[in-house]
Formats: C-alpha cells, sequence, structure tokens
C-alpha cells in the first residue's frame, strides 16, 4: 500500500491506493509507519519525500471501512487515532530529517493534516485541501485542529474546518500554509530536487533545526536561547560544520556528510 525507493540519500514513500485516492486502510497505516521507522533508524536516509500515486494524495480514513450500514457496534474513533494515526504523526514531528510532501492531487481529512505534519510542503497547482471532517460529523484530527490553528489563525481554521470548503495550492501557499504550488507537470522534479538538495546538506544540523522550530511553539524567549544554545553546541562539532566553514574559506562547494 505504500511504494518504498531509495536513492542517494532519500527514501521515497508513495501512498498506493489510487483506486481509492489513497485513502488509510489498516495496511497502508502500518506500511507509512514502517517506511518512517526506516527513515528514522537508517542513518544512509538524509530526507524522506512523501507522495501519492495516481491523482490524489490522499482522501484520509477509507470510509468503506466503517459502513455504519453493516450494523453493529459503532467503532471507537478514538482508539482508531491513537492505534494508526497519532502513531504517525508523531514520527513525522520526531524524525530528525527532513521530510518533504509532494501534493500531488486532492488531501482530504487526515490526508490533509499528515501532509501538513510535513516539513517543507509543495503542492501541485491543481490540488485541493479540504477539511473534510465536518462532512461526516467528525472532528479535524491528525494534528489539524493544533497546526492550522497555528499557522492560520483561529478565524481562517474555524471557518475551514466548519465549512469544510477546499483550498486551492496557491491559497494555501498565500496563506502560509505550504511552502510552494507549483505547475502540476513540474511537482515531482521540484520536489525530487529539493528532496536530493536538503539529503545532500548538514543533516545533524537540518534535523536540529526542525526540532527548535517545533519548539518555539510552546516555548518562551529564555528556553528557546538555552535550546538554541544547546543544539548550536551539537551543530559544532559535526563534522559538517567543519566541512561547511572549510569550504567556504576554500571558496568551493561543501560535501555534507550528514555527521
Ligand atoms: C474513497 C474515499 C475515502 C473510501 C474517495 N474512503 N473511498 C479518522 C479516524 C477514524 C475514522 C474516520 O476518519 C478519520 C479521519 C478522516 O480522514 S475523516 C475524513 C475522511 N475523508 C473524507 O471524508 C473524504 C471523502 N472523499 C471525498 O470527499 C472525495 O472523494 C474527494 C473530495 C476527496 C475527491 O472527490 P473526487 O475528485 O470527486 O473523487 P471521487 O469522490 O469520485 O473519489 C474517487 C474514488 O475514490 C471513488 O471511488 P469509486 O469506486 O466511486 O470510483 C470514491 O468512493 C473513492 N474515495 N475518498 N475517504
Amino acid at each position: 500500500a505504500v511504494l518504498e525507493t531509495f536513492d542517494s540519500g532519500v527514501l521515497t514513500l508513495v501512498l498506493n491506493r489510487p483506486d481509492k485516492l489513497n485513502a488509510f486502510n489498516e495496511e497502508m497505516h502500518m506500511a507509512l509507519r514502517t517506511g518512517l521507522e526506516r527513515a528514522r533508524d537508517d542513518t544512509d536516509v538524509r530526507a524522506v519525500l512523501l507522495t501519492g500515486e495516481g491523482r490524489g494524495f490522499c482522501a484520509g480514513q477509507d470510509l468503506g471501512d466503517r459502513d455504519p450500514r453493516k450494523g453493529g457496534p459503532a467503532p471507537d474513533l478514538g482508539h482508531t487515532l491513537e492505534t494508526f494515526y497519532n502513531p504517525t504523526l508523531r514520527l513525522l514531528r520526531d524524525l530528525p530529517k527532513p521530510v518533504i510532501c509532494a501534493v500531488n492531487g486532492v488531501a482530504a481529512g487526515a490526508g490533509a493534516n499528515i501532509a501538513l505534519a510535513c516539513d517543507i510542503v509543495l503542492a501541485a497547482q491543481s490540488a485541493k485541501f479540504i477539511q473534510a471532517f465536518s462532512k461526516i460529523g467528525l472532528i479535524p484530527d491528525a494534528g489539524g485542529s493544533w497546526s492550522l490553528t497555528r499557522i492560520l489563525g483561529e478565524p481562517r481554521a474555524k471557518a475551514l474546518m466548519m465549512t469544510a470548503e477546499p483550498l486551492t495550492a496557491q491559497t494555501a501557499m498565500d496563506w502560509g500554509l505550504i511552502w510552494r504550488a507549483i505547475p502540476d507537470e513540474d511537482l515531482m522534479t521540484e520536489a525530487q530536487s529539493l528532496a536530493l538538495r536538503l539529503a545532500a546538506g548538514p543533516t545533524v544540523g537540518l534535523g536540529l533545526t526542525k526540532m527548535l522550530v517545533q519548539a518555539a511553539a510552546t516555548s518562551d524567549l529564555d528556553t528557546q536561547l538555552d535550546a538554541e544554545r544547546d543544539a548550536q553546541r551539537t551543530a559544532g562539532q559535526t563534522a559538517d560544520y567543519a566541512e561547511g566553514v572549510t569550504a567556504f574559506l576554500e571558496k568551493r562547494a561543501p560535501n555534507f556528510r550528514g555527521d
């Protein structure tokens, strides 16, 4: 349910249930988790690229898996989140490497919020982000109630979530929700080139940068200054820092190894 390829430091994960617009079933959840765990544990992996097969990125939860007409007790959706979605969101957040998301088409429900949990989000011009949850009586999950509120502020976050109106890639970019909207035909080339560039970067420093930015959401300035001090101490001890300064002084491009 997830295609995995590795090349030049980039682990590419492709959500692969195109007939269902890559909606999540349990198998796809576990395959994505396995891929992210590999990205975390394999030191050869220095960046992750997440995208979807076919015309959609991800339509959120597979609603065919939970047909109420089939009867039986109502499923415990809190359990579904705790078991399947929340571990993935935490893996994305805690992975000390850049995760690039190429949103190749519609991203709805949890699919939208998983995309927005990635570190750098590129989206095809034709892609749309839909907080689809309210259409079926649910609340925005997969971290959306947190991330959208933080990025957009309450007025836009509430309106998007309560109306479930599709947001175009262009507006998502204009609102600062994603890094760039890209012409459809250029999306994958640009996303791959960005992933390769980051995979050839100073991996420890990039990972620390990610952690600092995320910590800023809940830190005061004093705490953050302390965190910067500690992180810079670590970065300053890497071989990549020595290489970066040496390359600068020698007026050449650095050759970062990721340690
Ligand atoms: C789908 C789906 C889908 C199954 C398209 N499931 N088949 C967490 C915890 C536990 C439970 C519940 O949920 C959650 C989190 C969530 O993610 S809740 C939100 C779930 N997602 C949605 O509500 C979105 C449902 N999908 C749509 O609204 C539309 O499909 C969008 C707007 C994404 C795309 O519309 P179109 O481009 O017009 O495509 P389509 O609707 O024709 O879909 C194509 C096919 O994909 C179609 O199958 P078919 O056999 O008729 O060709 C759809 O049934 C199937 N599909 N989303 N979530």
